[in-house]
């Protein structure tokens, strides 16, 4: 309850922002895109990472509202960098279950890239298992296909962690997956784990959908993932989360 009033509060403010992390080639490391990531500049406990206040996402009440603060200012940075010649790639935002409810979800995000000159092949969403299961009254499924008709790419985030089933792959228009990191972090230890990413990899290949590794932190990890076969990698070796800001500079050094 206190952080959802905080928030409502944050909103007005301009207390929250995203930062974006790079998603690379594994081959080439070249930045193909990158994934936006919600930050909380609170006024007094600091800079808050999304585990601080993850009950916002899905708050009835205020999930709406926060998602559209962040979609809104993720566009608008995009549209910058591509005003400045700079080549961002594809930049995913995560929609929360609550921003499900809104019957017109579809409509309004693409109004809102439109608003700023954008086209959806600048922008993927990504969304978890559990998002896909809570249905919102089967809403989810007809909002990605119109995300997905327009050119918006789909990912779907911490794959394996959840309720996974194989018929999510089916049911749902997704591109890609992404491999949560709780299985990149141990993959040189645990064979259990190098299976199960081993796994995931071959079939993204059969069923032609893209593959990011999350988490990835180490060159052994970098190594074994492009043996396998795996395309995209997102993690601290090759860049933190950080403020738009810093993006050009990030560009620049790739350009
Ligand atoms: O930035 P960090 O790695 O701490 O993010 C942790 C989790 O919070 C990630 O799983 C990410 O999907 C989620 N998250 C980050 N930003 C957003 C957001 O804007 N909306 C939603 N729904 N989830 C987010
Ligand atoms: O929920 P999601 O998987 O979208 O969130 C990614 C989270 O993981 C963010 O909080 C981000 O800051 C964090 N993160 C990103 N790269 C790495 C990494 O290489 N190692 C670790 N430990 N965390 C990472
Ligand atoms: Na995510
Ligand atoms: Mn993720």
């Amino acid at each position: 309850v206190t952080v959802t009033r905080e928030m409502r509060s944050a909103l007005q403010t301009g207390e929250l922002f995203p930062h974006y992390q790079p998603k690379v080639d594994l081959a080439t490391g070249q930045i193909m895109g990158f994934e936006a990531l919600a930050r909380w500049q609170h006024p007094s406990r600091g800079l808050l990472m999304p585990s601080d206040f993850a009950t916002v996402f899905d708050d009835p009440e205020i999930g709406i509202e926060v998602g559209q603060t962040l979609r809104r200012q993720i566009f608008a940075d995009v549209a910058r960098w591509i005003e400045l010649d700079l080549h961002p790639g594809r930049v995913f935002l995560n929609l929360s279950s609550a921003q499900f409810a809104q019957n017109d979800l579809a409509s309004v995000l693409l109004a809102d890239i439109a608003f700023v000159g954008l086209t959806c092949d600048r922008i993927g969403i990504e969304v978890t298992e559990t998002v896909l299961l809570a249905g919102n009254g089967n809403r989810v499924g007809p909002i990605l296909d119109a995300l997905h008709a327009a050119g918006i790419r789909i990912a779907l985030d911490d794959f394996g962690t959840g309720y996974a089933s194989l018929t999510h792959l089916k049911q749902f228009p997704v591109d890609e997956i992404k491999i949560d990191r709780s299985f990149v972090q141990d993959l040189e230890r645990d064979p259990d784990d190098a299976a199960i990413v081993a796994a995931v990899l071959q079939l993204g290949q059969s069923l032609g959908l893209d593959v990011t590794a999350e988490g990835v932190e180490t060159e052994a990890q970098a190594r074994f993932l492009l043996m396998k076969g795996c395309g995209l990698a997102q993690g601290y070796l090759y860049g933190k989360p950080v403020r738009g800001e810093c993006v050009p500079h990030l560009l620049e050094r790739f350009e």
